[in-house]
C-alpha cells in the first residue's frame, strides 16, 4: 500500500506492472495530469496507475508445474467502480481466491486506495488506474494506460453508476451528454467496444464482458413498476444527443428531467448493450457477455444522493418487507461468480439469485429484452461515443 501511495503522490513518475513482473514497479515519465476531485483542486496527481508489489502469481504468463502440468495462469479482472460497494467487494472476493489480479478502475484513485486496504485486500492482489466515465477522454487514456500496463485483458466488468434520485435538472458529462445516461452507459459503451480488442487477444480459457443491470429496469416486475417507470421511447432524446438545451436530457425525449427516470433508463441501456455485444461477438469471439441483479445491496453509496429519511428506512424496508436485501459481501460473491465460475459462462444470459443464493437466468422485459431497439442504441451510441 505504501507504494500506492507513492506512485500517487510523486509528482513525475508513472508506475506501470510489466507483464509476467508484476511484483517490479518501473517507473516511467509521466504523461499526464489529473485532478483527482473538483473538491480538491490543489491535489494533483500525476502518477496515474499504481500497483502493490508481490503478487502471488505473475498474470499474462503460464506457470509450468514439475509434474508437467501447465497451472492456469492469474486471469485479470478490470471492474469499474471498485473503489465502494458492489465493485469493491467484488474485487475483494476475487483478489481473495489468489486467481484473479484485479484492476481496480476508478475515478477517485485516493479513495480507492483506501477502500482497498480498509477491505484487507493484499498486496500484490491489485492494481488502481484512473478512469473518469464521465468523460470519453478519460476512458480513451484509460485503455491507453492499461496498454502501456502490458497486463492481459481477461474479463471486463462495467460495475459503475451514479444514481441522482433527487435531481430535477440535468448535469452534464464532458460530452456534454446527461451525466446518468453519460456515466452508466456511454461511457461503459467506449470502454467495452474500445477493450474488445484486448479481451479478443487474452488466451485465457474463459474470457467475460460482464455488465450491470438491475431490476428496476425490468418492467416485468414489481420494483420495476415503482414510479418512475424505466422506457425509452423512440429513443429519440438520445439521438438529439441528450444536451438538454436545445433538445431533452432525456432519453425518450421527455420535455422534463427526473433523475430518477434516468438511471433506470441507464439499466435498460446496460442490457440491452450486454445482449447487443452477444449478437455481435458471441460467436465470432467466444467471449461471455453477461449481465445481472446482484440483489438489493440497500447500503451502499450509490444512494447518497437520496433523502435522508429514505437512506434510513431502505435497508430495513428491503431486508425486511421485500427480503430483496443483500448484503455487499454477498452481493460482492455473486459478481465474482460471474467473472469466474465455470458453470456461469453462458453467454447473453442476465442472472440473478433465489432465496437461498442460488443463481439462475432471469427473464427480462420485454423492452429490455428487444433486439430492434438494442440495435438502435448501440448505432446512436456509437455516434455519441464518436466511434461510428
Ligand atoms: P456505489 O455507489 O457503491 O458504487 C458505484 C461506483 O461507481 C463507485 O465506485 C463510484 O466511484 C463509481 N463511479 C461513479 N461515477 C463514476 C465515474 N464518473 N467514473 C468512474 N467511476 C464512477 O454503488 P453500487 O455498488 O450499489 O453500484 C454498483 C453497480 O451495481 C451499479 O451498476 C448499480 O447500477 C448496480 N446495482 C446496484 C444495486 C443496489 O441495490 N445497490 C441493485 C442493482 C444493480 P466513487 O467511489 O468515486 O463515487
Ligand atoms: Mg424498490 C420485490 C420488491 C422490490 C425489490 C426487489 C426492490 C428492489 N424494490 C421492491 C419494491 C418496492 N420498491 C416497492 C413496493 C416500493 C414502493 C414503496 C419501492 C420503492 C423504491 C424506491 C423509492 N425502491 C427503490 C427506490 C429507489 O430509489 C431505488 C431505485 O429505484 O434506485 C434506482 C429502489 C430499489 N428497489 C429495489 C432496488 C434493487 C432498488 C435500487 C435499484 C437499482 O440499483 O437499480
Amino acid at each position: 500500500m505504501a507504494l500506492q501511495f507513492q506512485a500517487t503522490l510523486l509528482p513525475s513518475t508513472l508506475s506501470v506492472p510489466k507483464k509476467g513482473n508484476l511484483g517490479a514497479v518501473v517507473k516511467e515519465p509521466a504523461f499526464l495530469s489529473v485532478s483527482l476531485k473538483a473538491k480538491k483542486p490543489s491535489l494533483v496527481v500525476r502518477a496515474q496507475v499504481a500497483t502493490t508489489a508481490a503478487p502471488v502469481a505473475s498474470p499474462g504468463s503460464t506457470t509450468s508445474r514439475t509434474d508437467g502440468k501447465k497451472t492456469l495462469r492469474q486471469g485479470v479482472v478490470v471492474i469499474t467502480g471498485a473503489s465502494s460497494g458492489l465493485g469493491l467487494a467484488a474485487a475483494k472476493a476475487l483478489a481473495e481466491t489468489g486467481k484473479w489480479h484485479v484492476v481496480m478502475a476508478c475515478r477517485d484513485f485516493l479513495k480507492a486506495a483506501t477502500a482497498a486496504k480498509a477491505a484487507g485486500m493484499a498486496a500484490g492482489s491489485y492494481t488502481i488506474m484512473h478512469l473518469d466515465l464521465a468523460s470519453l477522454d478519460s476512458v480513451r487514456q484509460f485503455v491507453e494506460n492499461f496498454r502501456r500496463a502490458d497486463m492481459p485483458l481477461d474479463s471486463l466488468v462495467c460495475n459503475a453508476a451514479i444514481y441522482r434520485p433527487t435531481a430535477r435538472q440535468p448535469t452534464f458529462t464532458a460530452d456534454g451528454y446527461e451525466m446518468s445516461v453519460g456515466v452508466n452507459h456511454l461511457g461503459h459503451f467506449l470502454l467495452a467496444r474500445l477493450l474488445m480488442d484486448d479481451l479478443q487477444k487474452s488466451d485465457y480459457p474463459s474470457r467475460r464482458l460482464i455488465i450491470l443491470g438491475s431490476i428496476t429496469g425490468n418492467s416485468n416486475t414489481l420494483a420495476g413498476n415503482v414510479p418512475p417507470k424505466a422506457g425509452l421511447g423512440d429513443l429519440r432524446g438520445l439521438a438529439g444527443g441528450l444536451r438538454g438545451q436545445n433538445g431533452s436530457a432525456m432519453i425518450d425525449g421527455a420535455e422534463s428531467f427526473d433523475g430518477a427516470k434516468a438511471y433506470k433508463d441507464s439499466k435498460i441501456c446496460n442490457m440491452l448493450t450486454m445482449q447487443e455485444f452477444h449478437r455481435r461477438f458471441h460467436e465470432e469471439t467466444g467471449i461471455t457477455f453477461a449481465s445481472l441483479y446482484p440483489g438489493c445491496i440497500a447500503t451502499t453509496g450509490l444512494f447518497r444522493e437520496h433523502i435522508p429519511l429514505f437512506r434510513l428506512l431502505f435497508p430495513p424496508f428491503q431486508r425486511f418487507v421485500t427480503k430483496g436485501f443483500v448484503s455487499e459481501a454477498e452481493s460482492g460473491k455473486r459478481l465474482a461468480q460471474v467473472v469466474s465460475d465455470p458453470s456461469l459462462t453462458k453467454s447473453g444470459v442476465y442472472w440473478s439469485w433465489n432465496k437461498d443464493s442460488a443463481s439462475f437466468e432471469n427473464q427480462l422485459s420485454q423492452e429490455a429484452s428487444d433486439p430492434e431497439k438494442a440495435r438502435k442504441l448501440w448505432e446512436i451510441s456509437e455516434k455519441l461515443v464518436g466511434i461510428a
